[in-house]
């Protein structure tokens, strides 16, 4: 028997050395902020409201701790040795690159912390994890281990939840999470649907691109094999796309339900992908494809607005789907004038919220790439670590930690401070409190 299901949230909560260091070669937001001056507060506190935005929509949300950075075990491993404060001195003096890897904040794109199956489409009837690899980016490859802990806190019942191991972390097995995955399935939540891998390259290919292709169709594979997923389809990011800086795929195309929003441009071979989408839902659901024309919005522009890195939301109660998109589209004719027509079209969206999180999009990060998805029974909905679940008192509370604990401004240089990693580890302490993380949940605790 089908159960009733939806649709929740976990947002990552953006760190206290969020910075602009300019790690994220292809992702060209990223590129061109680099060395600015960052304000952690007001990033934490802009995911914060967005994630206050969807708990309001009636959306359940839940919160994902912060790694902590300066990631200290990472610079002795790179031959940095001595005190902490000489570790972060000496780094900073001869290998700057290596400091700005181990103080990124990155983790609060939760988009990429894994790939979720949900047990209605895997093989053993659990919800299936695979925490990414995330190895093409050296400031990224230090968030898996941690990532799959977190993982373990929030979805602490094994016999609901599979919190699998990483790919291998080799090449040929780069692995990117839920930011190259998306599950479709029937407007009623619950039923069997069907997910779409999306890979950059082979692992057997001479790469032509001058951006990097993060996901290889092997992954992608690999993780099809570990979800025992049922329904797979598999579909090639056109390079045309990677190229114009869409580095995840979700920076081109969003899903849920039946519905799958995306441009022109962004797979290599469109009516091979919905072919292979319509084979695999027939029976179960009629996929609606909302394609957004070059003509329209150019690639150019849905990479500089992240348009399809909104969030496709099915509020309860509700039967269609509201778009929160970043406050960039809103400030930009055409990328607004394509929500406008959507909405207006009486189609599965019905309507566009913006949010602002502009601290994270300076780095390429948008609405959906600050969350992983979690399409949940009601009964897994319920085996969630409740702790973690967001709502107005415990918005309140992190709003207060954040106000009391984080800077408003720091540059890649200000990482070498070591009162910022005494006062980023005083507050990940006091967070393991408010998130019932426990007293050994960070490497500082051990
Ligand atoms: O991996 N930016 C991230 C942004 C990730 C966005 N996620 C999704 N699209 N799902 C990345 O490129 C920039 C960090 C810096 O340069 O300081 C960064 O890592």
């Amino acid at each position: 028997m089908i159960g009733q299901a939806v649709e929740a949230n976990a947002d990552g909560l953006i760190g206290p050395t969020h910075n602009f260091a300019g790690l994220a070669l292809g992702n060209l937001a990223a590129e061109s902020n680099a060395g600015r001056v960052s304000n952690p507060r007001g990033a934490a506190l802009e995911g914060l409201a967005k994630m206050r935005r969807l708990h309001d929509l009636g959306v359940p949300q839940f919160v994902l701790p912060p790694h902590e950075r300066v990631d200290i075990a990472f610079l002795r491993a790179c031959g940095f040795g001595g005190s902490e404060s000489a570790v972060l001195e000496a780094a900073a003096r001869t290998a700057p690159h290596l400091l700005a890897a181990a103080g990124s904040a990155s983790p609060m794109w939760a988009a990429n912390a894994a790939t979720v199956t949900p047990s209605a489409d895997s093989g053993d009837g659990r919800v299936k994890l695979t925490p990414a690899n995330l190895l093409t980016n050296l400031h990224r490859s230090l968030e898996a281990e941690q990532t799959g802990r977190a993982l373990h806190r929030l979805l602490p019942d094994t016999s609901r939840f599979d919190v699998r191991q990483p790919l291998p972390a080799q090449a040929d097995f780069a692995d990117e999470g839920a930011a190259n995955h998306v599950r479709l399935s029937a407007a009623r939540a619950g039923e069997p649907g069907v997910e779409l891998f999306v890979w950059t390259r082979d692992a057997g290919e001479l790469w032509a691109g001058t951006k990097p292709g993060r996901q290889t169709r092997q992954a992608s594979e690999a993780v099809v094999r570990g979800h025992g997923s049922r329904r797979p389809v598999f579909a090639r990011q056109s390079a045309r796309a990677v190229e114009a800086g869409a580095f995840h795929n979700d920076v081109v195309c969003v899903g849920s339900g039946p519905v799958l929003f995306f441009h022109e441009h962004a797979f290599e071979d469109r009516a091979g992908l919905e072919r292979d989408i319509r084979r695999s839902a027939s029976g179960l659901f009629e996929p609606e494809f909302q394609v957004v024309p070059e003509g329209e919005l150019s690639l150019a522009d849905a990479v500089s607005t992240y348009l399809f890195n909104s969030m496709l939301v099915r509020p309860p109660g509700t039967d269609r789907f509201t778009l929160i998109a970043p406050v960039e589209v809103r400030d930009h004719a055409r990328a607004r004038a394509v929500a406008e027509r959507l909405t207006s079209a009486n189609g599965a969206i019905g309507g566009v919220d913006y949010v602002d999180v502009r601290q994270s999009m300076r780095n390429g990060g948008g609405p959906a790439c600050l969350r992983l998805r979690l399409a949940l029974t009601v009964d897994e909905l319920a085996a969630v670590n409740p702790a973690q679940r967001f709502d107005a008192a415990l918005h309140d509370r992190l709003n207060g930690w954040v106000e009391r604990r984080y800077r408003d401004h720091l540059t890649p240089a200000d990482l070498a401070d070591p009162l910022l990693l005494q006062e980023s580890r005083e507050a990940l302490d006091e967070l393991c409190g408010l998130l019932s993380l426990g007293t050994d949940f960070y490497p500082f605790q051990r």
